[in-house]
């Protein structure tokens, strides 16, 4: 079953917005398969954006990032990917559907509160990023002390 890497970003957690998020990817019909609530340091931050560094807004996005603590998941449905793109919506909020993640709950591109993998190379990317692996969704997962144990 396909995965991908979602991450409520610093003002998404800090607007009260890991619930509602966490309800719309529960209501589609994702199951969690892994979760971690945590800070990013500069380094991770610029991994992740990576293929972002030549872009004027970079330095910006890189302080966004790593503003506060995130909530990184990994969700697994069909077509998750392209499904969590879905609900999630356009990347500027001005463009986002309502009814979508961002057209509801967000003004400005610079604080569009969620990620969502872009493709399935990306997303296998992230999640080896974050969680150091595709995580199976039946199985416990613990952060201990940043490193994340899987029984
Ligand atoms: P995505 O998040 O919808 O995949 P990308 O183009 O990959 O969109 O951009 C990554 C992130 O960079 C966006 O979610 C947003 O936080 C930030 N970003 C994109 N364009 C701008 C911009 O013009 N100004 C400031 N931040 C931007």
């Amino acid at each position: 079953m396909e995965q991908t890497f979602v991450m409520v970003k610093p003002d998404g957690v800090k607007r009260g917005l890991i619930g509602p998020i966490i309800t719309r990817f529960e209501q589609k019909g994702f199951v969690l398969a892994a979760i971690q609530l945590r800070s990013i340091d500069r380094a991770l931050a610029e991994r992740h954006y990576g293929e972002l560094k030549e872009k004027p807004f970079f330095g910006e996005l890189v302080q966004y990032l790593t503003s506060g603590p995130v909530c990184a998941m990994i969700w697994q449905g069909e077509h998750a990917v392209e499904n969590a793109r879905s609900i999630i919506g356009k990347t500027n909020p001005v463009e986002a559907a309502p009814g979508t993640i961002r057209g509801d709950f967000a003004l400005d591109i610079a604080g569009n509160i969620v990620h969502g993998s872009d493709s399935l190379a990306s997303a296998e990317r992230e999640i080896e990023l974050f969680f150091g692996g595709a995580v199976a969704a039946s199985a416990p997962v613990h952060l201990v002390a940043g490193t994340v144990v899987q029984h």
